[in-house]
């Protein structure tokens, strides 16, 4: 799993900017992205103030300077009242109960999750980061019935975005490094096929969900793909970026903005 630097980071608490680029790109803002990942949701969910702590974990490698005071930032921007723990890990836990917060959202190397203290419910980034830009791409392309997507990374969150979609799309094509993996992960599912040539793949889909911290050469890229990219680094050079029809790409946002909404409903689903 990639761990995030400060200073891939450091352009996140200004939200309003990828809000204005996702409203210019897939048609709705930041929040329409999250609440779309709730079936049969229509319109923009309403967090009714709910309050969200965000607790600093001191644990293996460490806090990185910055997230969580960009977690409290997108959180703020979904419409919460939010705060970051002046203490960390279970001091900070105790800290956020006592000042009376709903949801509860913190990260050590490994999981990033959510924790609904009202409901019991919580969301982990892996799932929600997969859902976020399905969600994404979905609203990008349209619609996935009768559509084909290529999943590029059969990483954690490559694995529930082929899990996902094949339930979604026509057809689900899956490559990765290692092609065992994509191989296994493709064996699962009746619609699902690995494609050994990462280049070859992304040569022969239109719609694609890169969830690899690989790079991209641009010359692969079709004129007129729709790409929706959770993997970090970002992938893309000039060259795919003309030639792609849409590329959607941030290093947290889309993530923790659908965390909140899977956390904040009142039923795990
Ligand atoms: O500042 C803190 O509290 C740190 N303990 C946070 C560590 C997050 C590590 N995880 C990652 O960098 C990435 C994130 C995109 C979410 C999952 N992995």
């Amino acid at each position: 799993m990639t761990r995030l630097t400060s200073d891939d980071i450091k352009e996140t608490p200004v939200v309003s900017k990828l809000d204005t680029e996702l409203k210019n790109i897939v048609g709705t803002t930041l929040l329409g992205v999250a609440s779309n990942t709730i079936p049969g949701m229509t319109g923009d969910f309403d967090f009714k103030n709910l309050k969200a702590g965000v607790v600093p974990i001191t644990s293996g490698e460490g806090v990185i300077r910055g997230f969580s005071e960009s977690v409290k930032a997108i959180s703020e921007y979904l419409g919460m009242e939010a705060f970051v723990t002046n203490s960390p890990d279970v001091g900070g836990i105790a800290e956020a109960m006592s000042k009376g917060a709903d949801i509860i959202f913190m990260a050590d190397d490994y999981e990033f999750i959510a924790y609904n203290l009202k409901t019991g419910v919580y969301s982990n980034n892996t799932i929600a980061t997969a859902k976020g830009y399905i969600s994404a791409l979905e609203l990008a392309m349209g619609t996935f019935e009768n559509n084909e997507v290529l999943v590029i990374g059969a990483g954690r969150v490559g694995t529930v975005a082929v899990e996902i979609l094949s339930k979604k799309c026509s057809k689900v094509f899956v490559t990765d490094i290692d092609c065992t993996r994509a191989e296994n992960l493709a064996s699962k599912y009746p619609n699902v096929y690995c494609v050994k040539n990462i280049e070859e793949a992304v040569r022969s889909n239109m719609n694609i969900l890169d969830a690899s911290p690989g790079l991209i050469d641009g010359e692969w890229v079709q004129k007129g793909a729709i790409i929706s990219a959770p993997g970090i680094p970002y992938a893309f050079d000039k060259k795919g970026e003309d030639k792609a029809k849409i590329i959607i790409h941030d290093p947290l946002s889309i993530g923790v903005s659908a965390m909140a909404v899977l956390s904040a409903r009142d039923e795990y689903f």
